[in-house]
Protein backbone atom coordinates (compact mmCIF):
# COMPACT_ATOMS: atom_id res chain seq x y z
CA UNK A 1 0.00 0.00 0.00
CA UNK A 2 2.74 2.69 0.76
CA UNK A 3 4.62 1.74 -2.32
CA UNK A 4 1.33 2.34 -4.47
CA UNK A 5 1.57 6.00 -2.49
CA UNK A 6 5.20 6.93 -3.42
CA UNK A 7 4.80 5.69 -7.14
CA UNK A 8 1.72 8.04 -7.53
CA UNK A 9 3.59 11.02 -6.07
CA UNK A 10 7.02 10.35 -8.43
CA UNK A 11 4.22 10.80 -11.57
CA UNK A 12 2.70 13.78 -9.95
CA UNK A 13 6.13 15.73 -9.37
CA UNK A 14 7.50 14.44 -12.74
CA UNK A 15 4.76 15.23 -14.76
CA UNK A 16 4.55 18.83 -12.97
CA UNK A 17 8.42 19.04 -14.22
CA UNK A 18 7.55 18.40 -17.69
CA UNK A 19 4.81 20.40 -17.96
CA UNK A 20 7.19 23.39 -16.80
CA UNK A 21 9.78 22.86 -18.45
CA UNK A 22 6.97 22.97 -21.76
CA UNK A 23 6.43 26.30 -21.22
CA UNK A 24 10.09 27.33 -20.79
CA UNK A 25 10.69 26.28 -24.13
CA UNK A 26 7.81 27.85 -25.49
CA UNK A 27 9.03 31.33 -23.78
CA UNK A 28 12.56 30.92 -24.95
CA UNK A 29 12.04 29.98 -28.62
CA UNK A 30 9.32 33.21 -28.66
CA UNK A 31 12.18 35.42 -26.52
CA UNK A 32 9.44 36.02 -23.87
CA UNK A 33 9.74 37.11 -20.30
CA UNK A 34 7.03 35.71 -18.12
CA UNK A 35 5.99 37.28 -14.71
CA UNK A 36 3.39 35.17 -12.09
CA UNK A 37 1.34 38.17 -10.79
CA UNK A 38 0.04 36.77 -7.19
CA UNK A 39 -1.49 38.09 -4.26
CA UNK A 40 -5.18 38.44 -2.22
CA UNK A 41 -8.39 38.80 -4.30
CA UNK A 42 -8.94 42.50 -4.56
CA UNK A 43 -5.32 43.68 -4.25
CA UNK A 44 -5.19 45.40 -7.24
CA UNK A 45 -3.62 43.12 -9.76
CA UNK A 46 -5.61 44.06 -12.45
CA UNK A 47 -5.79 48.14 -11.86
CA UNK A 48 -1.60 47.38 -12.27
CA UNK A 49 -1.55 45.51 -15.23
CA UNK A 50 -4.42 48.25 -16.80
CA UNK A 51 -1.68 50.70 -16.11
CA UNK A 52 1.50 48.90 -16.48
CA UNK A 53 1.16 47.10 -19.91
CA UNK A 54 0.27 50.86 -22.19
CA UNK A 55 3.63 52.23 -20.24
CA UNK A 56 5.42 49.42 -20.71
CA UNK A 57 4.39 49.41 -25.07
CA UNK A 58 5.18 53.13 -25.48
CA UNK A 59 8.47 53.39 -23.30
CA UNK A 60 10.36 50.15 -23.96
CA UNK A 61 8.45 49.22 -27.06
CA UNK A 62 7.57 45.82 -24.91
CA UNK A 63 4.27 43.97 -26.32
CA UNK A 64 2.15 42.22 -23.42
CA UNK A 65 -0.17 39.60 -23.46
CA UNK A 66 -1.97 39.08 -19.70
CA UNK A 67 -3.39 35.60 -19.07
CA UNK A 68 -6.20 36.27 -16.24
CA UNK A 69 -7.07 33.28 -13.92
CA UNK A 70 -10.03 33.91 -11.75
CA UNK A 71 -12.75 31.05 -10.45
CA UNK A 72 -15.20 32.84 -12.36
CA UNK A 73 -16.19 35.26 -14.83
CA UNK A 74 -14.61 36.73 -17.23
CA UNK A 75 -14.74 40.54 -16.23
CA UNK A 76 -10.65 40.90 -15.93
CA UNK A 77 -9.49 40.14 -19.58
CA UNK A 78 -12.68 42.10 -20.36
CA UNK A 79 -11.22 45.42 -18.16
CA UNK A 80 -7.74 45.07 -20.13
CA UNK A 81 -9.47 44.22 -23.64
CA UNK A 82 -11.83 47.27 -22.83
CA UNK A 83 -8.14 49.38 -22.51
CA UNK A 84 -6.90 47.96 -25.94
CA UNK A 85 -4.61 44.94 -23.70
CA UNK A 86 -4.17 41.93 -25.40
CA UNK A 87 -5.64 39.05 -22.61
CA UNK A 88 -6.84 35.97 -22.57
CA UNK A 89 -9.26 34.72 -19.61
CA UNK A 90 -8.31 31.34 -17.46
CA UNK A 91 -11.57 30.54 -15.73
CA UNK A 92 -10.49 27.70 -13.30
CA UNK A 93 -14.53 26.63 -12.05
CA UNK A 94 -13.04 26.23 -8.41
CA UNK A 95 -9.23 25.81 -8.21
CA UNK A 96 -7.44 28.74 -6.47
CA UNK A 97 -4.19 28.50 -8.51
CA UNK A 98 -3.53 27.98 -12.23
CA UNK A 99 -1.53 24.88 -12.83
CA UNK A 100 1.48 24.32 -15.28
CA UNK A 101 -0.56 21.87 -17.45
CA UNK A 102 -3.50 25.07 -18.14
CA UNK A 103 -0.60 27.53 -18.53
CA UNK A 104 1.13 25.38 -21.04
CA UNK A 105 -1.95 24.55 -22.98
CA UNK A 106 -3.32 28.30 -23.10
CA UNK A 107 -0.02 29.27 -24.29
CA UNK A 108 0.18 26.58 -27.04
CA UNK A 109 -3.13 27.91 -28.84
CA UNK A 110 -1.86 31.44 -28.56
CA UNK A 111 0.11 33.77 -31.42
CA UNK A 112 3.25 34.15 -28.96
CA UNK A 113 5.55 35.71 -31.57
CA UNK A 114 4.14 39.25 -31.22
CA UNK A 115 4.79 39.49 -27.38
CA UNK A 116 7.68 40.72 -25.34
CA UNK A 117 6.25 40.05 -21.82
CA UNK A 118 3.02 37.78 -20.28
CA UNK A 119 1.58 38.43 -17.64
CA UNK A 120 0.10 35.51 -15.65
CA UNK A 121 -2.64 37.65 -13.15
CA UNK A 122 -2.98 33.95 -10.97
CA UNK A 123 -6.39 33.61 -9.11
CA UNK A 124 -6.22 35.89 -6.17
CA UNK A 125 -5.22 34.47 -3.10
CA UNK A 126 -1.98 34.82 -1.19
CA UNK A 127 -1.13 31.08 -0.28
CA UNK A 128 -2.06 28.72 -2.98
CA UNK A 129 -0.50 30.25 -6.44
CA UNK A 130 2.70 30.60 -4.76
CA UNK A 131 3.62 26.94 -4.13
CA UNK A 132 3.10 26.10 -7.98
CA UNK A 133 5.98 26.99 -10.01
CA UNK A 134 4.16 27.89 -14.14
CA UNK A 135 8.16 28.36 -15.56
CA UNK A 136 7.73 32.08 -15.31
CA UNK A 137 10.81 34.32 -15.04
CA UNK A 138 9.75 35.69 -12.08
CA UNK A 139 6.85 35.74 -9.69
CA UNK A 140 5.70 39.08 -8.62
CA UNK A 141 3.66 39.52 -5.53
CA UNK A 142 0.97 42.06 -4.69
CA UNK A 143 -0.06 43.41 -1.69
CA UNK A 144 -2.21 46.51 -0.70
CA UNK A 145 -2.05 48.66 2.40
CA UNK A 146 -5.34 48.10 3.52
CA UNK A 147 -4.40 43.98 4.28
CA UNK A 148 -2.47 44.83 6.93
CA UNK A 149 1.66 45.57 7.37
CA UNK A 150 1.96 41.85 8.90
CA UNK A 151 0.70 40.01 6.11
CA UNK A 152 4.24 39.41 4.45
CA UNK A 153 4.91 37.62 8.20
CA UNK A 154 1.96 36.09 7.95
CA UNK A 155 1.80 34.66 4.66
CA UNK A 156 5.81 34.63 3.65
CA UNK A 157 6.13 32.11 0.78
CA UNK A 158 5.41 34.13 -1.69
CA UNK A 159 7.12 37.05 -0.49
CA UNK A 160 10.04 34.73 -0.11
CA UNK A 161 9.83 33.54 -3.78
CA UNK A 162 9.61 36.67 -5.05
CA UNK A 163 11.76 39.18 -7.29
CA UNK A 164 9.74 42.07 -6.35
CA UNK A 165 6.85 43.05 -4.40
CA UNK A 166 4.02 45.69 -5.31
CA UNK A 167 2.55 47.67 -2.34
CA UNK A 168 -0.56 49.09 -3.50
CA UNK A 169 -3.16 51.61 -3.23
CA UNK A 170 -0.91 53.93 -1.50
CA UNK A 171 -3.78 56.98 -2.53
CA UNK A 172 -5.50 55.21 0.23
CA UNK A 173 -3.09 55.49 3.56
CA UNK A 174 -4.32 59.14 4.43
CA UNK A 175 -7.71 57.12 5.57
CA UNK A 176 -5.81 54.16 7.38
CA UNK A 177 -4.44 53.19 10.44
CA UNK A 178 -1.43 51.65 8.75
CA UNK A 179 1.80 52.55 8.05
CA UNK A 180 2.89 52.18 4.41
CA UNK A 181 6.75 51.68 5.80
CA UNK A 182 6.29 49.02 8.06
CA UNK A 183 4.71 47.13 4.82
CA UNK A 184 8.23 47.46 3.09
CA UNK A 185 10.30 46.75 6.37
CA UNK A 186 7.97 43.57 6.30
CA UNK A 187 8.57 42.10 3.20
CA UNK A 188 12.50 43.04 3.24
CA UNK A 189 12.73 40.98 6.59
CA UNK A 190 11.36 38.07 4.65
CA UNK A 191 13.34 38.52 1.61
CA UNK A 192 16.28 40.78 1.71
CA UNK A 193 16.86 40.54 -2.19
CA UNK A 194 13.61 41.66 -3.26
CA UNK A 195 12.68 44.71 -4.77
CA UNK A 196 9.84 46.78 -3.43
CA UNK A 197 7.50 49.39 -5.17
CA UNK A 198 4.79 51.18 -4.12
CA UNK A 199 2.03 52.73 -6.24
CA UNK A 200 -1.03 53.86 -6.92
CA UNK A 201 -2.92 52.55 -10.05
CA UNK A 202 -5.34 55.08 -9.45
CA UNK A 203 -3.34 57.98 -9.11
CA UNK A 204 -0.62 56.82 -11.70
CA UNK A 205 2.10 57.22 -8.39
CA UNK A 206 4.96 54.99 -8.49
CA UNK A 207 4.11 52.91 -11.65
CA UNK A 208 7.10 54.75 -13.42
CA UNK A 209 9.78 52.54 -11.12
CA UNK A 210 8.09 49.86 -11.69
CA UNK A 211 7.82 50.21 -15.56
CA UNK A 212 11.17 50.93 -16.13
CA UNK A 213 12.36 47.61 -13.71
CA UNK A 214 10.01 44.94 -16.19
CA UNK A 215 11.30 47.39 -19.13
CA UNK A 216 15.06 46.68 -18.46
CA UNK A 217 14.97 43.00 -17.59
CA UNK A 218 18.38 43.64 -15.96
CA UNK A 219 17.93 40.47 -13.40
CA UNK A 220 19.60 37.09 -13.53
CA UNK A 221 16.52 35.61 -13.11
CA UNK A 222 14.57 37.51 -15.62
CA UNK A 223 15.00 37.23 -19.67
N1 LIG B 1 -7.91 53.64 -4.19
C1 LIG B 1 -7.39 52.70 -4.98
N2 LIG B 1 -8.15 51.66 -5.35
C2 LIG B 1 -7.59 50.71 -6.14
C3 LIG B 1 -6.24 50.78 -6.57
N3 LIG B 1 -5.96 49.66 -7.30
C4 LIG B 1 -7.10 48.95 -7.34
N4 LIG B 1 -8.09 49.58 -6.64
C5 LIG B 1 -9.47 49.12 -6.46
O1 LIG B 1 -9.45 47.89 -5.78
C6 LIG B 1 -10.48 47.04 -6.27
C7 LIG B 1 -9.90 45.72 -6.72
O2 LIG B 1 -9.00 45.96 -7.80
P1 LIG B 1 -8.66 44.84 -8.86
O3 LIG B 1 -7.66 45.40 -9.80
O4 LIG B 1 -9.90 44.26 -9.44
O5 LIG B 1 -8.00 43.75 -7.91
P2 LIG B 1 -7.49 42.27 -8.29
O6 LIG B 1 -6.33 41.99 -7.43
O7 LIG B 1 -7.27 42.19 -9.75
O8 LIG B 1 -8.74 41.39 -7.87
P3 LIG B 1 -9.02 39.84 -8.22
O9 LIG B 1 -8.60 39.62 -9.65
O10 LIG B 1 -10.50 39.69 -8.03
O11 LIG B 1 -8.22 39.05 -7.24
C8 LIG B 1 -11.17 47.81 -7.40
O12 LIG B 1 -12.32 48.43 -6.90
C9 LIG B 1 -10.12 48.83 -7.80
O13 LIG B 1 -10.68 50.01 -8.35
C10 LIG B 1 -5.46 51.91 -6.17
O14 LIG B 1 -4.28 52.09 -6.50
N5 LIG B 1 -6.10 52.83 -5.36
MG1 LIG C 1 -7.96 40.81 -11.11
ZN1 LIG D 1 -4.71 26.13 -5.13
Amino acid sequence: MNEKKINIYKNIMSSHEEWTGKIRDILKQNNITMYNIIGSPGCGKTALLEKLCPLLEKEHGKKCLVLEGDVETANDAERLSAVNIHAHQIVTHGACHLSAETIFRVLSDLTLADYDIVFVENVGNLVCPAEFDIGEQAKIAVISVTEGEDKPLKYPLLFRDSEAAVITKIDLVPYLKVNAEQYKQNILNVNGKSEVFVVSSDKEEGIGKLVTWLGSAQSTNRG
